[in-house]
């Protein structure tokens, strides 16, 4: 059984080569990718098990994905693949119209994954495990995927396990006010939230500490703010740790927050300080944003060692 579950939707992610509108676009790069997907090969690098639940579509994108998460160490026995289901991508658009960000444009509606149902939840996977993994994107896809996150989340509670959620809303699949509605409840489940500022005005309508301690005051132990280049914070009843972000040249900062929970959740069940849960997250979120794909530069924990041993602020990632 993976010590590690995640749950949501793996994604094919073309990449653009050349940064500017797609539409000037001539190559894209095909990875493999997903939030949820990207966590589970984060803390795979750190020497867990994980395993992904989900679904693909019976085609070429879903293949591709069930191949190459089996090769990074993810679990594949749980990916169920749909008959006539379709397989979600997503396009990414570098560098315009703010340089240095990147902008996704999804074809995901009525994917395979978005049929996820409280019957994909077996409990005998989880049974055993010790950490589950959901995000915000998940019930943002579909009602029943919805009713899946909720019911994964229980279960996960009653088994003993640890949960963590990163609320990820994403506005172009969902408006604030039904996100707000179906993810209050899921903090309410969550032993680790991740979030932002963006999220936080959402969610409780206000950000930094307040937004935290609100938060905390729904259920989570600890509340992470991520704040991208500037670095994480790490919110507890006993006080905010904060540790700043890393110089690097961004060449797509899209998967830096997945890598960044797989790692600190890694760091917490490896009995790690939350300053050094922070400090590792931050890391691997600096290398994820040098290249294109979520998951390739993911780093290992003698990765983190030798990167805060070498680093010396004036990285450019070229
Ligand atoms: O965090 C990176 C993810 O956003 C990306 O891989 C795609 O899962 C994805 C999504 O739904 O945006």
């Amino acid at each position: 059984m993976p010590d590690i579950i995640t749950l949501g939707e793996p994604l094919i992610q073309l990449n653009a080569v050349t940064p500017g509108p797609l539409r000037y676009v001539t190559y894209f790069e095909k990875h493999v990718a997903g939030a949820e997907a990207n966590f589970a090969v984060a803390a795979t690098r750190m020497g867990f098990s994980t395993g992904l639940i989900t679904k693909v579509g019976d085609d070429e994108f879903g293949r591709d994905i069930i191949e190459t998460l089996r090769a990074r160490g993810v679990d594949v026995s749980h990916i169920a693949v749909e008959k006539d289901g379709y397989t979600g991508i997503y396009f990414i658009q570098r560098g315009y119209p703010v340089p240095g960000k990147s902008t996704s444009v999804y074809y995901r509606k009525g994917s395979a994954a978005s049929h996820l149902s409280p019957l994909d939840v077996d409990p005998a996977y989880l049974r055993g495990a010790k950490h589950l993994h959901i995000t915000g994107i998940t019930p943002a896809l579909s009602e029943s995927c919805r009713e899946t996150c909720m019911a994964a989340a229980k279960l996960a509670k009653q088994l003993g396990m640890k949960v963590s959620l990163d609320t990820n809303i994403r506005p172009k699949l969902w408006g604030s006010t039904d996100a707000r509605s179906a993810l209050l409840p899921l903090v309410s489940y969550a032993d680790i939230l991740f979030t932002d500022n963006d999220d936080t005005r959402t969610l409780v309508g206000s950000q930094g500490s307040s937004a935290a301690y609100a938060l905390i005051s729904k259920g989570p132990q600890i509340v992470v703010l991520k704040g991208g280049a500037r670095g994480a914070a790490a919110y507890t009843k006993a006080g905010p740790i904060e540790e700043p972000g890393f110089k690097v040249g961004v060449v797509d900062p899209t998967g830096a927050g997945d890598a960044f929970a797989g790692i600190f959740v890694s760091g917490i069940l490896k009995g790690w300080k939350l300053q050094d849960c922070l400090r590792a997250g931050n890391v691997a979120g600096s290398l994820v944003v040098t290249v294109r794909g979520d998951q390739e530069n993911i780093p290992t924990e003698e990765d983190i060692k030798s990167f805060l041993e070498k680093y010396s602020g004036e990285g450019t990632g070229k």
